[in-house]
């Protein structure tokens, strides 16, 4: 799977530190990671795979990005005759549960099809902020929900590598869709050891059955998944500070 890191090395902040009023600068602690999962076009009231109220997740995440300094985002990315498209087993329709090499696969309207408009991110989404992007769903063979692996756990999409490299150990969830690629990623994260944190008011989901939200919120919980809101990130931050400055004491 493909990864780029668009920023520098060395690089000055994104311009964005200066225009909030959250905190900035060296109040920032180094350690934690905001993970924006899947703000894409494609996922917006209107795209092809419309997550209800999914544009509301734009001005929360960018009230949160200048409070990392990293910020990493991934894209669905699906060539065009990716195997989660409904459009790509005749006879059945979206919605539908299939088997795709092994795993169940719900069928997804065609989306987030590589290089289309569906596929960019969020109008209004800093971008600017963003320090990694991961690409995921790049295989027809096999969906990839989670930003660190397939479905089926069998390839990694590189970004544990990324996040250890740069020490990161705590990770803030947020994006699209909280019932599927939110989800998936946490419970990823969480497994792999980050102390994780959804920030429930920077995702929307999806609710194909209704309570499919609640119920993948219930789960991350039950997974060590810590819920949080947006304006509870600065203190949390605050916290975390205070405990590694008491660890190094
Ligand atoms: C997603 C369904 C299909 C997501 C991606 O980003 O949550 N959901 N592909
Ligand atoms: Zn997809």
């Amino acid at each position: 799977m493909e990864q780029h890191s668009r920023r520098p090395p060395n690089s000055a902040s994104p311009p964005s530190a200066q225009r909030s009023s959250m905190p900035t600068g060296s109040d920032r602690t180094p350690r934690a990671a905001l993970l924006v999962v899947d703000v894409q076009n494609d996922f917006l009231p209107g795209g092809a795979l419309p997550v209800p109220e999914g544009d509301a997740v734009i001005a929360p995440i960018n009230r949160l990005m200048p409070l990392f300094e990293e910020v990493v985002a991934s894209r669905d990315w699906h060539p065009p005759n990716h195997g989660s498209f409904a459009s790509q087993h005749p006879g059945h329709r979206v919605g539908d549960v299939v088997e795709l090499n092994g795993l169940p696969q719900v069928l997804w309207p065609d989306h987030c099809v590589q290089g289309t408009v569906g596929a960019e991110y969020a109008p209004g989404l800093n971008t600017s902020a963003i320090t990694h992007e991961v690409l995921k769903g790049t295989d027809p063979g096999i969906d990839s929900y989670s930003a660190f692996f397939d479905n089926g756990h069998r390839r990694s999409t590189g970004l544990d590598d990324y996040l250890r490299r740069h020490g990161i150990d705590t990770v803030f969830v947020t994006g699209l869709a909280t019932d599927y690629c939110v989800k998936a990623t946490a419970l990823d994260a969480a497994r792999l050891g980050y102390r994780t944190y959804l920030v429930e008011d920077a995702c929307r989901g999806v609710d194909l059955h209704p309570g499919d939200v609640q119920r993948a919120i219930e789960e991350m919980r039950a997974a060590g998944v810590r819920v949080v809101r947006t304006e509870d990130v600065p203190r949390v931050l605050r916290g975390l500070r205070e405990m590694s400055r008491n660890a190094q004491d």
